[in-house]
């Protein structure tokens, strides 16, 4: 069977990481704890059907197994930009068209694979990023990967640039052995020890408390999650960080050795996946109706932080990098079409004294 699903799961262009047993999730008073701390900033969804988090057999009734996928999609991105490097300002994941979409319909592929090879009875359920699911603790009970102090699932060889998704089985089937990484030690089979890399690089001290990450200092919540003005002392990184953030990823040891030949990581058979290729100018961001949002952003994931929080990111951009057409875009009456984008321009002064 595992065979099977294996051979299944590389077919469709996804990454196989194992298969987990399903009960009441051990990390689930760690994820308590977090969102009692108030470090989940305003995600109140993440406060929603915490019984399901706690125990992911009440997403599928009877569900005993997970298989655990992964799409990988590092498109090499570096961490030290050089002059003229075209690399977009824009997480690599989020530059791919709808994964979510292509995702399930792979992992659908895989279940009718699996459903003809098992009793009729057998329930499955696809789960990619959406349901109430601790996803990464899953992920970190297949025998290859871990939990790194960045916070992200990391597999010893292909990294952690990879989405994961689940298929949730009702089907008794073989488990992994959990990995046998030790918190605090480096070995073959991951493992931080020392380093602390995704710490130190933070620009925000959003992972000053390893494992941990406070999403009320992290530019991937500002820019993707958060409704409302971000707060000015954030403002001066979203010229490199316009959508989404990669940091933590970029500075990880273990995404260089992804790298190494012969790694199956990387986007290869996922290249057709990826959609944004070049941002257009600020102005015509900060500025665009209904129609450009669609055509530009539409059916990629950068719609989660719909048209005015892509405006707000664009014009806290430009006015951090002193944009030439910062003063024509200021006077544009289009401005006051938005409410957010107003209530970021009244926040100007605050950014400059702070920079005074
Ligand atoms: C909310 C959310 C966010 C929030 C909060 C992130 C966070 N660290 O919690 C924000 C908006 C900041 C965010 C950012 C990003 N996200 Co996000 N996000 C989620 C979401 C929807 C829920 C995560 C959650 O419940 N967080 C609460 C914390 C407490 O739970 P947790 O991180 O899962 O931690 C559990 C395990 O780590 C477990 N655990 C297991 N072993 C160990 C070992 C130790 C030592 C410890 C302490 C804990 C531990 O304990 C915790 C639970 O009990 C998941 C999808 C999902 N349903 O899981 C995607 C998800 C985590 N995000 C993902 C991605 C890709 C990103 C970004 C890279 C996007 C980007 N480039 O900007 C960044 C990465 C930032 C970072 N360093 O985490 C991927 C991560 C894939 C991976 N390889 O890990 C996920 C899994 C989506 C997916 N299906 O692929 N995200
Ligand atoms: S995503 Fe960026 S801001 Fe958030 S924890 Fe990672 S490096 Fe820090
Ligand atoms: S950068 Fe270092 S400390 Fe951070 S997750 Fe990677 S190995 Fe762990």
């Amino acid at each position: 069977m595992r065979r099977l699903i294996e051979n299944s799961v590389h077919a469709v262009g996804l990454e196989f990481l194992g298969v987990v047993p399903l009960g009441v999730e051990e990390g689930f008073s760690f994820f308590e704890r977090w969102i009692a701390s108030g470090k989940h900033a305003e995600m109140a969804y993440l406060a929603n059907n915490m019984h399901c988090r706690r125990d992911p057999r009440l997403l599928l009734p009877g569900a005993r197994t997970a298989i655990i996928l992964g799409l990988s999609y590092n498109q090499g991105d570096s961490f030290r930009r050089q002059p003229g490097d075209a690399s977009l300002p824009v997480a690599q994941y989020a530059r791919l068209g709808d994964y979510h979409r292509y995702f399930k319909a792979q992992a659908q592929q895989v279940v009718a694979t699996l459903q003809g090879a098992v009793a009729e009875s057998h329930q499955f359920r696809v789960l990619v990023d959406s349901a109430p699911l601790l996803e990464r603790a899953l992920a970190a009970k297949t025998s290859r990967g871990f939990i790194g102090k960045n916070t992200l699932y990391i597999h010893p060889e292909k990294g952690s640039f990879l989405l994961l998704g689940e298929i949730l089985a009702t089907l008794p089937m073989p488990v992994d052995s959990p990995s046998s990484v030790e918190s605090g030690k480096r070995s073959d089979a991951g493992g931080c020890g020392s380093c602390r890399r995704c710490q130190v690089y933070c620009p925000t001290g959003a992972l000053d408390e390893a494992y941990t990450l406070d999403a009320r200092k992290c530019l991937s919540y500002y820019t993707i999650e958060h409704r409302g003005t971000i707060p000015v002392e954030y403002w001066s990184w979203l010229p490199y960080s316009l959508f989404g953030c990669d940091i933590c990823q970029l500075v990880c040891p273990y995404n260089r050795l992804s790298e190494k030949p012969g790694s199956t990581a990387g986007i290869k058979q996922n290249s057709h996946l990826v959609k944004i290729t070049k941002l257009p100018p600020l102005p015509e961001m900060v500025l665009m109706d209904q129609s450009f949002y669609v055509r530009t952003f539409g059916g990629t994931p950068m719609t989660r932080a719909k048209k005015a929080g892509l405006q707000r990111n664009a014009l806290i951009a430009m006015i951090v990098e002193n944009h030439p057409e910062l003063a024509q875009v200021l006077a544009d009456s289009r401005l006051n079409e938005e409410p957010l984008l107003l209530a970021t321009t009244a926040q100007i002064s605050e950014y400059r004294a702070l920079k005074s």
